[in-house]
């Protein structure tokens, strides 16, 4: 995709704008392009940008500097315009046509002053100087940057390990069939027709290299015979087993999980709600299986795996010491839930609060935060959305225009977040706010769309 085409309908510019909104910053999501090394980029920092404004035929630059910032988008004003923002225009940061100043002299392109404010200054060259003295800009090798943080290492037709799917409880062999932003479409081996798809980030704790279900005691769907006859299709290779997320060393040899333990785990398929759930099986490697009390199918299809340093699961009480509220088991009559009588009740044991993993680290995230995140009951869609509540490391995600159902508790390093203007800076497609339901009359419709009150009908 050209990151130059604008997502079609939707301008994260003028929603920010005339929102007054705020944009997580960049260096809040370190697996993303620039994410570790943006630096002290900012509101005032100078750069060199193509001059639209201008009378020449030829290619001609001028300094903008950054009125504001919204993740990878510039809101830029000229130079020399001072207070004027009538011109003022969003731009994303990592666009080759972005320099840090002093780019043009050192490739011998001209910096023309815009036209409307040729006539405010006798000597631009003496201007810029006395502007410029003391001023940030981008680092010399930004662009080059940018780039090489665009280089994923996994490729077309690698042969990874992921979740099924439709059995949450096992994996299956899926090839790459594409790569976006580091997000990648996996098609499961030996589905019918090429369309039994699943999207994920590579280093997002669903997908394993081959081996991995095996090596640590997960259920995986066996490939058929001819598969186990080897028929490789031409260039597929498994992918390097470090090539992905690396879960911490854990210790089992002590005071560890066991079957039958309680504790509040984020339900898998349904990614609002903390549920009473319990440690179905003890795996390798501080591998568990957790099934949410009340739901789960008789054969733990629905078993899900979590590693025991994973930020979904929570020691009992987690929610009730957090003001969250907890979903009980399905089908528990008792009008309020208590962890005490509950796990008396069930004959059953807490799992141990300092068995879990209690890091927080400083991710820079503050509610009312806008960000680009998936859907992952819907994987494939990346979506305009707000962080609305933060719970330690844990983010509340709100979809923008969607009822507070859809929210999803998402930990603050998932690589399923990432920052205003990503989808544009990798091709990928946004998926803009919900639509607004129409109202009685337009003025009333401008403003519910400036103040975003109506909320999306649930669909299915
Ligand atoms: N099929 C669903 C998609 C919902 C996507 C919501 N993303 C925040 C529906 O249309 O309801």
């Amino acid at each position: 995709g050209n990151p130059l085409v604008p997502v079609e309908g939707f301008d994260w510019g003028h929603y920010v704008s005339s929102n007054n909104l705020v944009g997580a910053p960049v260096s809040c999501f370190k697996h993303v392009p620039m994410g570790t090394c943006w630096g002290d980029i900012a509101e005032g920092v100078r750069v060199e940008v193509p001059n639209t404004d201008s009378s020449v035929p030829t290619k001609v630059y001028w300094i903008a500097s950054i009125i504001k910032l919204a993740g990878f988008k510039a809101l830029l004003r000229y130079e020399g315009f001072d207070d004027d923002s009538s011109r003022d225009f969003w731009c994303n940061l990592c666009v080759p046509e972005i320099h840090p100043v002093g780019w043009c002299a050192s490739s011998g392109k001209p910096l023309v002053p815009p036209k409307s404010i040729q006539h405010k200054c006798t000597n631009w060259k003496s201007f810029l100087v006395t502007r410029l003295t003391g001023a940030k800009t981008l680092p010399p090798d930004f662009s080059t940057k940018v780039q090489e943080s665009m280089q994923y290492p996994i490729k077309k037709l690698m042969r990874v390990e992921v979740v099924d799917k439709t059995h949450l409880c096992r994996t299956r062999v899926a090839l790459v069939e594409q790569v976006i932003g580091g997000r990648l479409r996996l098609v499961y081996e030996e589905s019918e027709d090429g369309t039994d798809d699943f999207w994920c980030h590579m280093y997002s704790p669903l997908i394993h290299c081959i081996g991995w279900s095996r090596s640590i005691g997960h259920r995986f769907k066996r490939s058929g015979e001819q598969r186990q006859n080897f028929l490789k299709i031409e260039g597929q290779v498994d992918a390097a087993p470090h090539l992905f997320l690396k879960v911490k060393d854990v210790d089992q040899s002590g005071e560890w999980f066991k079957d039958g333990m309680k504790l509040e785990a984020i339900d898998p398929l349904n990614l609002s709600a903390i549920c009473v759930a319990t440690v179905r099986k003890v795996l390798a490697d501080g591998y568990l299986m957790i099934g949410i009390d009340g739901s789960e199918a008789a054969d733990g299809s629905d078993w899900f795996c979590y590693h025991a340093t994973s930020p979904s699961i929570f020691p009992a009480g987690f929610c009730e010491i957090n003001d969250i509220e907890l979903t009980p088991p399905r089908g528990y009559t008792k009008l309020q839930f208590k962890w005490f009588d509950y796990l008396r009740e069930t004959g059953s044991i807490a799992a141990p609060v300092k068995l879990f993993n209690k890091e927080v680290p400083n991710h820079g995230f503050r509610p009312g935060m806008k960000l680009e995140a998936v859907d992952l009951m819907e994987p494939r869609l990346v979506c305009v959305a707000t962080v609305t509540r933060i719970v330690h490391r844990l983010l509340r995600i709100h979809f923008d225009g969607w009822e507070d159902e859809y929210d999803q508790w998402v930990d603050c390093e998932s690589p399923d977040l990432y920052p205003v203007g990503w989808c544009q800076l990798t091709g990928y497609q946004l998926q803009p706010p919900a639509a607004q339901k129409p109202t009685c009359s337009p003025l009333s419709a401008a403003r519910e769309v400036t103040t975003n009150v109506t909320k999306q009908k649930k669909k299915t």
